[in-house]
């Protein structure tokens, strides 16, 4: 194999690919060359301009990351951080103030909202980016042009009885703590791939699904239109492990963006969720935790192959057992 694509959302996704990452570079996978290119498609709905500055989450996850900037505590954004510009915010009042807006995490969406004004695309401003950061993958967003995502919460003052909030209000603000009603993303029908994203899943050895979240960062790339018929297309197999552990996530806010699209939050569930690609889903084959092995049958009942190994990515060394185990699922 000489190219293996990802697709991938943020914190979740970003540790995984540091464990394919290693086992690629340590010859750990022996039908992987050791050259192989990893690329990754990253999704793009958390996107949010705020301050008047455009912020990609999830593309600045897996690139800081990968590029060994990003503060290990937290999971986003850099490390040895300052906040004194989000402090002098506070001091105007000028919200959103929740909002952790670090000094050198705002020199990245500086650079960026400059490109972006100087009509640059997206996927050529996160290549200028990672050419400091060097990831060691190449990182694409699903697409160019603005998609968010944004979710509707109950709100007894709201004439409708509901209110929509961006997804970062949600998650940052609210800490996913109130039921998500609905999930709306935002501009996602007229969105298009991003160049070269079709090609790296038409073109790849290996697709994977990591343990990120189904519905808003996994969901939203496979919501781009042509990025499913592209997976289809691939000779490639497609292999996916499963981010619900025990019938919950293990971080992020997966079960309450499976309930509210009435998923049912277990490996089965979410495995029924992206279906068999030999039923026009996605997934081939299937990875669930040890602790889940009676979804065994449900999953494979859906046509989809699937084995029940750790899935803890506790270090790289887990993480890069989880892969050996992924590809041994689609030999
Ligand atoms: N996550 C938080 O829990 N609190 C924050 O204040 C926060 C700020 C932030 C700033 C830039 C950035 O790229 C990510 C940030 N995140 C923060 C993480 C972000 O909400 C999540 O990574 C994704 O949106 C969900 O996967």
């Amino acid at each position: 194999m000489r190219a293996i694509t990802v697709l991938s959302g943020g914190m979740g996704g970003a540790k995984f690919l540091t464990g394919l990452r290693h086992a690629v570079r340590e010859r750990l996978l022996p039908e992987v060359a050791p050259d192989a290119e990893i690329t990754v498609v990253a999704n793009t709905a958390d996107d949010w301009w705020v301050h008047g500055l455009k912020i990609c989450p999830d593309l600045d996850t897996v690139m800081y990351t990968l590029g060994d900037g990003i503060d290990p505590e937290r999971g986003w954004g850099r490390r040895e951080e300052s906040w004194h510009v989000l402090e002098e915010l506070k001091e105007y009042g000028v919200e959103p103030t929740w909002f952790g807006l670090g000094d050198r995490d705002i020199a990245t969406h500086l650079v960026r909202t400059q490109m972006l004004e100087a009509g640059y695309p997206l996927s050529a401003v996160t290549e200028a980016l990672c050419r400091r950061w060097k990831p060691g993958v190449r990182l694409l967003p699903m697409s160019d042009d603005r998609v968010e995502t944004h979710v509707a919460v109950a709100d007894a003052e709201a004439p409708s009885g509901r209110r929509v909030v961006h997804f970062e209000e949600y998650w940052v603000r609210m800490r996913a703590q109130v039921p998500a009603e609905q999930v709306l993303v935002v501009g996602l029908e007229q969105s298009t791939p991003a160049p070269g994203v079709v090609e790296a899943l038409t073109g790849a050895d290996l697709v994977i699904v990591p343990p990120s979240n189904p519905v808003v960062s996994v969901g939203t790339i496979l919501g781009v239109p042509g990025i499913r018929e592209a997976l289809l297309d691939t000779p490639a197999p497609v292999v996916g492990l499963s981010p619900i552990v025990g019938d919950t996530h293990v971080q992020g806010m997966a079960e309450q963006m499976l309930t509210a699209i009435g998923v049912e939050v277990t490996a089965a569930g979410v495995a029924g969720h992206y279906g068999a690609r030999s039923r026009g889903g996605v997934l081939d084959a299937w990875l669930i935790d040890a602790g889940d092995a009676h979804h065994l049958p449900a999953v494979e009942a859906l046509g989809i192959r699937s084995a029940a190994v750790p899935l803890m990515m506790t270090d790289v060394e887990a993480t890069t057992a989880m892969v050996v185990a992924a590809l041994e699922l689609v030999k």
